[in-house]
């Protein structure tokens, strides 16, 4: 039984490797991701930050927001290939109905 199952974890890591699974995964295959911190006014309290969190993750490209109230801001990671900041700011703004700001800095980049 147990030589059974190192047999068949030999086999999957053999493959892993004949692949390059796993150096794909590691060597900036995966996507670089930039993060951003948007500019958001009107949150008071938590559940304002999961509106806005809600909202931004909503966003094909977006991987992590961190919205924090008593700065008025979110951090939101996203991948520069699929969205911007300023069109993530424009579904925050829709969705969650909080005003949301990209930096003007981050819109002069492509
Ligand atoms: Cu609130």
């Amino acid at each position: 039984m147990s030589l059974r199952m190192s047999l068949v974890g030999a086999i999957v890591l053999a493959l892993m490797a004949s692949t390059g699974w796993t150096a794909a995964a590691q060597n900036g295959k995966s996507p670089a991701t930039q993060v951003v911190t948007l500019k958001v006014t009107g949150m008071t309290c938590g559940g304002c930050e999961a509106a806005v969190q809600h909202a931004a993750r909503n966003v094909d490209g977006v991987t992590a927001v961190k919205a924090n109230s008593d700065k008025g801001i979110a951090e939101v990671t996203y991948d520069p290939a699929k969205t911007t900041p300023a069109a993530i700011a424009k579904v925050i703004s829709e969705k969650s109905g909080f005003k949301a700001e990209a930096p003007s800095t981050a819109t002069n980049k492509k």
